[in-house]
């Protein structure tokens, strides 16, 4: 299990929300890609002066469910409020696997341990730290669906509280 990961935690904000009808623990999806996990609020300080720090600590996990190789091109991660719903690049995720969806750029890869790597490419920090506010927080559309901020076309959502510094959340 890649160390990322391994400290899953649960904040109390996120607990009162599994209460919601429409979400709960287990991650779910209508679709071929779920989003399982994500990391909220990158480890260490966020930004320095004007400068924005470790970008690529920011993300969340995705996992092709199916059982044949599905390209992420065109998914869109919406975000409640924002405009930062850049659609995911062009990339083969063979079945089963997992990928960190990154908010930095970097090259879209299949590290040694397995894990596939995905790189949005922003300058800045797009996934709020603190999610207690919205609900949903991160939604995962299916391919040409609108960076419109609505639920609409979503098949994975994904909602945190008020996120901890570095802390991966279960979806
Ligand atoms: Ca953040
Ligand atoms: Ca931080």
């Amino acid at each position: 299990m890649n160390r990322a990961i391994r400290a899953v935690a649960l904040s109390t904000a996120a607990l009162s929300l599994a209460a919601l009808p429409t979400n709960g623990h287990a991650a779910s999806t209508t679709g071929a890609l779920m989003v399982t996990h994500v990391r909220p609020n990158t480890s260490g300080a966020d930004v320095s002066g004007s400068r924005q720090l470790n970008l690529n600590g920011e993300y969340f996990v995705i996992k092709n469910v199916t059982t044949r190789t599905v390209n992420t091109g065109g998914y869109v991660p919406d975000i409640s409020t924002n405009s930062y719903g850049r659609a995911l690049p062009s990339y083969n995720l063979p079945a089963g696997a997992k990928a960190y969806v990154h908010t930095g750029s970097g090259t879209n890869h299949r590290d040694s341990s397995g894990w596939h790597h995905i790189y949005r490419g922003y300058a800045r920090h797009v996934l709020p730290n603190d999610g207690r506010s919205r609900n949903p927080d991160l939604r995962l559309k299916k391919p040409g669906s609108p960076d419109n901020n609505t639920s609409t076309g979503s098949i994975s959502p994904c909602n945190w509280g008020n996120a901890a510094d570095g802390t991966t959340y279960a979806c």
